[in-house]
């Protein structure tokens, strides 16, 4: 098929917890929509992409099937739902984990105390691979929300559920003893999607979202510095790109502009300072091709 007429279709949450997100890289990335309330399905203006707006759990089969090309969705639905799909990138948003959580008065500390014992979820799959594999038996009660209320109702002995800030646990004097899995939001592809005349659209896309998430993942900083202290700067910024050094009014100093990355920032910052940087600038990047 010719990439030419086509317009690749992707499938996102339509009203939720990661939809906004996802609209908003798909913004990000410059791709220009609009979507009403009551709308299932918008049409890019500048991009040959359709969007089909969803429930999330319905996105991975939607993928397998191919009925759109590309979805939007978190690594805990394609683990429990285990369709054929391809993961093609971890998105940095929506990040959780499933955790297994006991009543804090329960006395139950590790996975095997909860052998014969009742587990609600609404990962079924996931729960019961879990205990399979550490040779636990457990009987498994499939709830499709507020499962964390299932202990104080005794329903349950335990759940399974996906956790982020931890206050819901808490709020249901939950504890968490064991962590299955860490999980985000992925774009996933329909595997035919990736070699036929539809690639070369999503590698556009791809191309887009890598330099979008390059640069969050990096700051753009200018400072002075004095010029003997140059040497030891190329060890400290070994960056992407080499730092760029101009001459200033004030002998003996020189104006320093680099990229930093974020996770390493503070630290690198407190070391140019000890090598006498001043007045340092930090600005976001928006993108970052490389
Ligand atoms: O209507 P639709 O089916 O599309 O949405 P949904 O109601 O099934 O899912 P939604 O919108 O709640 O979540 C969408 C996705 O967000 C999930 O599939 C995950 O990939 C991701 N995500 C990230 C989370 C959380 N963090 C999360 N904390 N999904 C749910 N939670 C819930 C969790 O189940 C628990 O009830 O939030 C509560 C705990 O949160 P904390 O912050 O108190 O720990
Ligand atoms: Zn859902």
């Amino acid at each position: 098929m010719k990439s030419d007429n086509y317009n690749l279709k992707i499938a996102v949450q339509k009203s939720g917890r990661i939809a906004d997100k996802s609209f908003a890289l798909l913004r990000d990335i410059g791709l220009n929509f609009e979507i009403s309330d009551r709308s299932l399905f918008t049409k890019c203006e500048n991009f040959p992409l359709e969007i089909m707006l969803v429930r999330d759990d319905d996105i991975p089969e939607m993928v397998e099937l191919g009925v759109v090309d590309l979805g939007i969705v978190g690594e805990n639905i394609i683990l429990e739902l285990n369709k054929n799909i391809i993961r093609l990138k971890a998105l940095n948003f929506g990040k959780c984990k499933f955790v297994i959580a006991v009543p804090n008065e329960s006395g139950i500390n590790r996975i095997e105390d909860l052998n014969g014992k009742k587990i609600a979820t609404s990962y079924p799959f996931q729960t019961k691979q879990f205990f399979e594999s550490r040779n636990v038996k457990v009987e498994i009660i499939v709830i499709n929300g507020a499962v964390e209320i299932t202990p104080l109702l005794n329903m349950a002995d335990a759940i399974a559920d996906l956790s982020s800030s931890g206050s819901t646990l808490k709020m249901h004097e939950l504890r968490e003893i064991e962590e299955v899995f860490k999980s985000e939001v992925k774009l996933i592809s329909n595997p035919n999607s990736l070699t036929n005349g539809r690639k070369k659209l999503i590698d556009k896309l791809l191309l887009r979202i890598d330099s979008l998430l390059c640069a969050k993942k990096n700051k753009y900083v200018m400072m002075n510095l004095p010029e003997q202290s140059l040497p030891k700067i190329s060890e400290l910024i070994p960056g992407i790109t080499s730092p760029t050094i101009m001459p200033l009014n004030r002998k003996g100093y020189v104006a320093l502009h680099s990229v930093v990355a974020e996770e390493v920032f503070w630290d690198t910052i407190e070391k140019l300072k000890e090598l006498g940087a001043t007045g340092i600038l930090v600005s976001p990047i928006e993108k970052m091709v490389v």
